[in-house]
């Protein structure tokens, strides 16, 4: 049973970051705190406009509202190697067990004669979008880029952290990001739940850099800190920011790639806002600092898998776990 407490988890006024003033090196030594401790922390003064999260969380709600023939329209089936669209209710296994939860993939938006769609590069290409929502494409595309710049600052922050240099991450990983957005609708669990996992999201870590994720006031998400699941509940205009396995690999797992899930127990549908911001798709990510003990913790990990053990570039390890928690589309796109 999650605690209801987030005292674990900091809460970091991020406008110096933002806006490039000397107190960013304060703000970056409280993300570093943040990333050590527990692999979470919150985010305000981020600067995001309000509006904006309001015109995403508004057609979101009209794209779910509609029934399922209409979502189906732009059902991932469509989406083919770029990965992006609907699925419904179950269609997606993050560990193991199908989630409690329908949602949308979206990633940058490369048009059909971009080279690396040309190539066949696998999760590169259009998005699906739903043609009866007007708002829907424009706000999408505003939301992410608002994210992406996000995504930069913090990663600036993240690398005074560690004393590397600021644009150490631009330089080597994200110059051109591997970005991916999913809007999750999380419908309440059944009172019969015996065919049905009443998880929302499954025990998960994630899978880049940084995640920068923006729920609705329902609450459910729950990180596991020291094997004990704790609750990290809505905060208004904050962002709840996680990093994934990649920065635990290249830290040698003094940042941590925490496990989370999401149980939807308010009654009501929940609307979340995950945004992924990650290592170009052909970079190769190494550890920072060479010859440095490393953490490992495989044997806790849910998916007992070594992010210290693995080599290769961040394609490689994305589909290697996005091919699991698809399995009905994987032949398609490989
Ligand atoms: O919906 C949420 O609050 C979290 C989603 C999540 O954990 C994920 O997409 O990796």
């Amino acid at each position: 049973m999650a605690q209801e407490t987030y005292s674990h988890i900091p809460i970091i006024d991020i406008s110096a970051l933002v806006n490039g003033t000397n107190d960013r090196h304060e703000v970056a030594a409280r993300i570093g705190q943040g990333c050590r401790d527990c692999g979470f922390f919150y985010i305000v003064g981020h600067g995001v406009d309000k509006l904006l999260q309001r015109r995403i969380e508004e057609v979101s709600q009209q794209f779910f509202a509609q029934d399922l023939e209409t979502k189906l329209e732009i059902a991932m089936s469509r989406g083919g190697r770029a990965w992006r669209g609907y699925f419904p209710v179950g269609g997606e296994l993050t560990s193991g067990k199908p989630d409690l939860k329908e949602g949308i993939y979206f990633g940058a938006e490369l048009p059909d004669d971009h080279p690396l769609v040309k190539a066949g590069t696998p999760m590169h290409g259009p998005n699906l979008f739903p043609s009866d929502i007007p708002q829907f494409r424009q706000t999408v595309l505003d939301y992410m880029a608002a994210m992406t710049r996000l995504g930069h600052s913090l990663m600036a922050g993240i690398a005074l952290s560690l004393g590397l240099e600021e644009s150490y991450f631009a330089d080597r990983y994200t110059s051109d990001p591997l970005i991916l957005f999913r809007i999750f609708n999380y419908p309440t669990p059944s009172r019969n739940p015996e065919n049905e996992s009443t998880l929302g999201v499954g025990e998960h870590t994630d899978y880049g850099l940084l995640t920068i994720l923006k729920q609705d006031m329902s609450g459910g998400l729950e990180i596991k800190t020291k094997s004990q699941w704790v609750a990290a509940p809505p905060i208004a205009n904050s962002f709840v920011c996680n990093i994934g396995d990649m920065l635990d690999r290249m830290t040698g797992g003094r940042y941590l790639s925490t496990p989370h899930r999401v149980r939807n127990l308010a009654g009501h549908d929940r609307l979340s806002f995950p945004f992924f911001f990650d290592p170009n798709f052909n970079a190769e990510v190494r550890p920072i600092e060479i010859n440095v003990a490393v953490n490992e913790n495989k044997d806790e990990r849910w998916d007992r898998a070594s992010v210290h053990e693995f080599r290769g570039t961040y394609g490689d390890y994305l589909l290697s776990k996005v091919s699991k928690v698809f399995p009905q589309l994987r032949r398609g796109v490989f």
